[in-house]
């Protein structure tokens, strides 16, 4: 890494008064090469005190964001009534059954009523060979910042699909969770069977999941068993699975496909604070922390930028294309993951770990988070507007490629800093 404290200071102090006092485009240009950050050992103690602040990598399954449907919600229900309708790891059963409607051709179908269903000894034979983990940050497509963090373990979906040994006309594949038998509260999500059957560009499976983090799947959670969507958002991933219906339709018709909701899309890369102080003193460095959600397309880089709000914005730059940004520092994997997972280790295997050392095979990991940290030179008196945003691997800047809101959040934060004396 380069510079000394000393290095780092003096360029702040030239990024300060090239940066904030009126400068040219051109020399604006060369700015975009710095960044705000030094080595580890190098940090600003401001800087370094709001980092060690952040939140861990991994979420603990209690600390998730709730997203449940259902009055009453499922995983409120009595014991005694989660055991009655099959939502306690010794009741559950899962039916795999055609559409009746848009049939698709199968050998064998699973069912409660000829008591055929699968049930989660079934699920625990297969995981004994078959079971897989990967890091996912769950996202829900309307509320845009991540629910939680986790490493999730299942076994692939197509695995029991296969055991149904369908012969044709079979297209896409619906699943539904326990919605307290009343139609009116179904929720359910579909995906086309080839994802299911095969992985695209090294995704994970899409996973019937049991456990969150090493531990059993919690009934908030959507234990005993949920559908894991690696890519997807949210809504995808269905909690207390039920039912897996094989049709041949071949269109979507997922419970979110109402409200306007592109249901097709993966995830998409954004940035955002975690702290920034909203009053400072003049020409005091502001140390900000934030996090990125890290999309199908990946994270290069987390840039930020400041804006003066008594000066004009560039006219015509939606998405701030031509703005200043400079490169924010994406911190190193942590050496605490978080989420309680035993002895600190990620468990092996883990998809995208190392299984001799539990390090990333890469860094950031593909639909899974990072932090990020830059010191932002300090500012005369005035009013600030500060942003973030990632720029994938492809080189385009957050909102961009997918810029509308109903294929998932990735809108520019703007977050306002007040600067007096
Ligand atoms: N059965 C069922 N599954 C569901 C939901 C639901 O209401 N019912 N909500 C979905 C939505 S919209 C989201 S964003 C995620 C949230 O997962 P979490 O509650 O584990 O954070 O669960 C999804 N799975
Ligand atoms: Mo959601």
């Amino acid at each position: 890494m380069s510079g000394s404290l000393d290095q780092f200071l003096r360029d702040h102090e030239r990024l300060t008064r090239r940066f904030f006092l009126g400068l040219s485009g051109a020399a604006a240009a060369t700015l975009s090469q710095s960044s705000l950050f030094g080595a580890e050992s190098k940090r600003a103690p401001k800087l370094q005190e709001a980092i060690d602040k952040l939140e861990s990598w991994l979420t603990l399954q209690d600390d998730f964001r709730d997203v449940s449907r259902g009055k009453p919600k499922p995983h409120s229900l009595p014991d005694e009534k989660r055991k009655e309708v099959g939502l306690l790891r010794d009741t559950w059963q899962l039916e795999v059954v055609s559409d009746k409607e848009n049939p698709a051709r199968l050998r064998k179908e699973f069912k409660k009523e000829d008591n055929t269903a699968f049930t989660f000894k079934d699920l625990m034979q297969m995981a004994q060979t078959r079971a897989v983990r990967f890091p996912k940050v769950m996202t829900c497509l309307n509320i845009g910042c991540p629910l939680g963090n986790g490493i999730w373990e299942g076994v692939p979906l197509r695995d029991v699909l296969w055991l149904t040994q369908p012969r044709e006309n079979l297209r896409r594949v619906f699943y539904e969770g326990f919605h307290n038998e009343d139609p009116e509260q179904l929720f359910q999500s579909s995906l086309p069977v080839g994802r299911i059957l095969e992985d695209p560009f090294d995704l994970p499976p899409v996973v019937l999941c049991y456990k969150l983090n090493g531990d059993w799947l919690t009934p908030e959670r959507g234990g005993p068993v949920r559908v894991v969507v690696p890519e997807g958002y949210g809504f995808k991933s269905i909690k207390w699975l039920q039912k897996i219906t094989l049709t041949n339709l071949h269109n979507a018709n997922d419970t979110y496909a109402k409200g306007k909701n592109d249901v097709d899309r993966p995830l998409k890369s954004f940035a955002a604070t975690l702290s920034i102080p909203d009053t400072v003193k003049p020409n005091e460095p502001i140390p900000v922390t934030g996090y990125a959600q890290v999309g199908i397309s990946g994270v290069s880089k987390v840039q930020v930028w400041v804006h003066d709000e008594s000066k004009e914005l560039e006219p015509g730059d939606k998405y701030h294309e031509k703005a200043p940004w400079q490169d924010a520092e994406i911190l190193d994997p942590p050496a605490k993951w978080g989420g309680g997972l035993a002895d600190n280790r990620i468990p092996s295997p883990t998809m995208s770990f190392d299984p001799q050392t539990g390090q990333p095979k890469t860094w950031p990991i593909r639909l899974s988070k990072i932090h990020w940290a830059a010191l932002l030179p300090g500012l005369p008196e005035g009013e600030y507007t500060f942003r973030s945003r990632t720029v994938d691997d492809k080189g385009y800047g957050q909102p961009l490629p997918r810029p509308f809101r109903k294929s998932g959040h990735a809108a520019i934060e703007k977050v306002t800093i007040r600067v007096k004396a």
